[in-house]
């Protein structure tokens, strides 16, 4: 394992140290000028990103499992080619329980550090159309995501959802608000996928909650007024924002989360799912992008 070092104009090279993480799996811890992050190959799967001078943005479980072919509780799950259950092949697709092979890091001569990460062929992947599927994660200032897909069949339409289920930090989920999904019509999972249509200023918690939104492309803003933070959500690429959190039964009913996690997490996903599944043309390519920032308040 070692470091990579590049010489940049703001005197703080960017670094990528290749190490032995939890459960041994390999992971890239990276280092910025304004930040770190941690990386592993298992699922592609960022499970920490910290501003020099801030908290961190992504919650991870304490009870998280490290182990092949087991999801991480926590940082940025990413869901293909599928969302949700599916007969006889799990929940959230296959991608978040593969080891990813790393095809390239990047110090750039600003300071930031960009990983491009693949999915290798698997049983799993026998089912679907050929494609390639990459991953691009760029840290600096903030935390830049970017999936994409290539249909490698010379004549199926590939169809596909994919997710990137983010878990954010918070102080305290009572003192959280979510912004920007007014009048937007969603799937309420809580209540047996009611379609709803959002006419609150914010989502604010005291329960589970659990809502596919459709049909939206704009910024989301995550208020905590514990953390004195606002976290942004901005993305490309995707119509659908998820917004979840499991609350007391749900947090005591899975095995690799604590039971009063659900109090100091929310997740914020970016995607395509339900009616807003991709429907990819041969040869064609989709890229979902996904940036997360954070200002005081
Ligand atoms: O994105 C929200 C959701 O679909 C919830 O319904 C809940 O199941 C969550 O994902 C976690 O799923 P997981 O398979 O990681 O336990």
């Amino acid at each position: 394992m070692g470091d990579v070092k590049a010489e940049v104009k703001n005197g703080m090279p960017g670094k990528v140290t290749f190490i032995d993480g939890r459960g041994d799996l390999p992971m890239l811890e990276i280092t910025t000028a304004w930040s770190t992050a941690e990386v592993y190959l298992h699922g592609a799967h960022v499970t920490h990103f910290k501003k020099r001078d801030g908290s961190p943005l992504l919650f991870l479980s304490q009870c998280s499992r490290f182990a092949e072919n087991q999801p991480i509780r926590g940082g940025i799950p990413v869901i293909f080619p599928w969302f949700g259950p599916r007969e006889a092949m799990g929940q959230h697709g296959f991608a978040r329980v593969k080891p990813w092979e790393l095809k390239e890091f990047a110090p750039s001569p600003d300071g930031s550090v960009s990983l491009r990460l693949r999915l290798p062929d698997s049983p799993e992947a026998s089912s679907f159309p050929p494609c390639t599927v990459e991953y691009i994660v760029t840290v600096n200032e903030s935390l830049t995501l970017q999936l994409s897909v290539t249909n490698n069949s010379p004549d199926d339409i590939f169809s596909f959802e994919n997710c990137l289920h983010t878990y954010f930090e918070v102080g305290d989920i009572k003192a959280v608000s979510v912004k920007g999904l007014k009048g937007v019509s969603y799937l309420d999972k809580v209540e047996g996928f009611a379609q709803k249509t959002d006419s609150e200023d914010a989502i604010r918690f005291n329960s589970e909650v659990d809502r596919v939104y459709l049909n939206t492309t704009g910024a989301v803003d995550i208020v905590d007024q514990k953390l004195k933070r606002t976290i942004r959500v901005e993305k490309q690429g995707s119509v659908s924002t998820v917004v979840w959190n499991p609350w007391v039964a749900k947090a005591q009913q899975m095995p690799d989360f604590g039971n009063e996690e659900f109090e100091h997490m929310v997740c914020v996903e970016s995607g395509n799912v339900a009616a807003n599944i991709i429907k990819l043309p041969p040869g064609e390519t989709s890229k979902l992008t996904v940036k997360l920032s954070s200002a005081p308040l």
